[in-house]
């Protein structure tokens, strides 16, 4: 019997590099360099819990958060990789203060913006991680590090590519040039992406809400009574819905992108921007979520349209299937 043709990512890029408006094989460039990062990096993650590579480095990243040894080799791989293929003009990481210029006498037409290593919480708990990222062009020739700034805080809608990788029961790379939405599994044997789940659509609606509720007093009432609705015995609407959270933002977006439902992580009176970061996480799962038919907003407009005006600037984020986004929209707007 004949099996199915294998596709390996690499492959696949090639393939789909025509789709592309600027099609010169740099992005196609890019997107192999972050899967070849994101195969060293699985490696550690993958033997995190047998080498002496655990434990905190006593430093903290640019937030004030403890920063763990795994974050640092994967945002010092990333920026490796990146800077040897030569495409980038500057990069951005989570675990940075300000932008990463790349070698400004021959800089690159792209600038990739990453978050290293996602859901660093869990990281000690052998809970799922991730690595998130977003590739942007330049617009300008400008090479002074304030152009370079520039360059960085384009909106959610300039990007030319988003996506993820979950190290989780296995590791996958999920990406999207806005031409749909792509998923390949790693295959440990041979380490090779291989295409596992081609042109992913999120469902219209879902059955389970993700939110760290453990905030429920701190929420707008809206938000209030959009929980008290979803939890609500109402077999006909579907109801109640079930309760998902895992904590580490890629691993609870890829289940909402499969499933379907909802995922928020809103505002607070003392945070009102919640906690998520609009560049290096709302913007790229904005995309990636868009492209299979889903929503993303703040809760007021389209993420990617927020006109960003710093590189860690925090979003609120209400993100996943098309009906239930509007139905929280609905419950936010009533209690506004
Ligand atoms: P991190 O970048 O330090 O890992 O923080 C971001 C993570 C997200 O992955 C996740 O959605 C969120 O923080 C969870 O926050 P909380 O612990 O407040 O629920
Ligand atoms: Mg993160």
């Amino acid at each position: 019997m004949l099996g199915r043709s294998i596709v390996t990512l690499d492959h696949f890029i090639l393939d789909r590099q025509i789709e592309f408006r600027y099609a010169s094989g740099e992005l196609s460039r890019i997107l192999y360099d972050i899967s070849l990062a994101a195969k060293v990096i699985n490696r550690e993650v993958n033997k995190a819990g047998l080498v002496d590579i655990m434990g905190i480095t006593n430093a903290t990243n640019v937030h004030g958060e403890e920063v763990k040894k795994l974050d640092v080799f994967a945002h010092r791989e990333i920026i490796k990789s990146l800077r040897l293929g030569g495409q980038c003009c500057v990069l951005g990481s989570e675990e940075e203060e300000d932008i990463i210029p790349i070698r400004a006498e021959d800089s690159g037409e792209y600038i990739v913006l990453f978050d290293p290593l996602d859901g660093s919480s869990n990281i000690d708990v052998n809970v799922s991680i991730g690595t998130i990222f977003s590739i942007y062009r330049r617009q300008t020739a400008v090479d002074s590090v304030e152009g370079l700034r520039k360059e960085a805080l384009q909106r959610g809608v300039n990007q030319v590519a988003a996506g993820y990788v979950l190290y989780g029961s296995s590791t996958m790379l999920v990406y999207t040039t806005g031409h749909g939405v792509n998923g390949f599994t790693l295959d440990p044997g041979i380490g090779e992406f291989l295409l596992s789940h081609p042109n992913i659509q999120i469902p219209a609606k879902g059955k389970y809400y993700s939110t760290n509720q453990g905030y429920y007093h701190l929420w707008e009432e809206g938000l209030k009574n959009y929980i008290r609705y979803l939890i609500e015995d109402d077999p006909a609407t579907g109801r109640p819905y079930s309760l998902r959270y895992i904590g580490t933002l890629v691993a609870d977006i890829h289940r909402t992108l499969l499933y379907g439902g909802v995922f928020f992580y809103p505002g607070t009176h003392s945070a009102p921007k919640g906690k998520l970061r609009l560049m290096y996480e709302c913007n790229p799962m904005a995309f990636i979520i868009e492209q299979a038919g889903g929503t993303a907003t703040d809760g007021f407009q389209r993420i990617l349209d927020i006109k960003p005006e710093r590189l860690h600037q925090r979003a609120p984020l209400f993100i996943g299937s098309k009906v239930d986004v509007e139905q929280v929209h609905h419950f936010l707007q009533k209690g506004r």
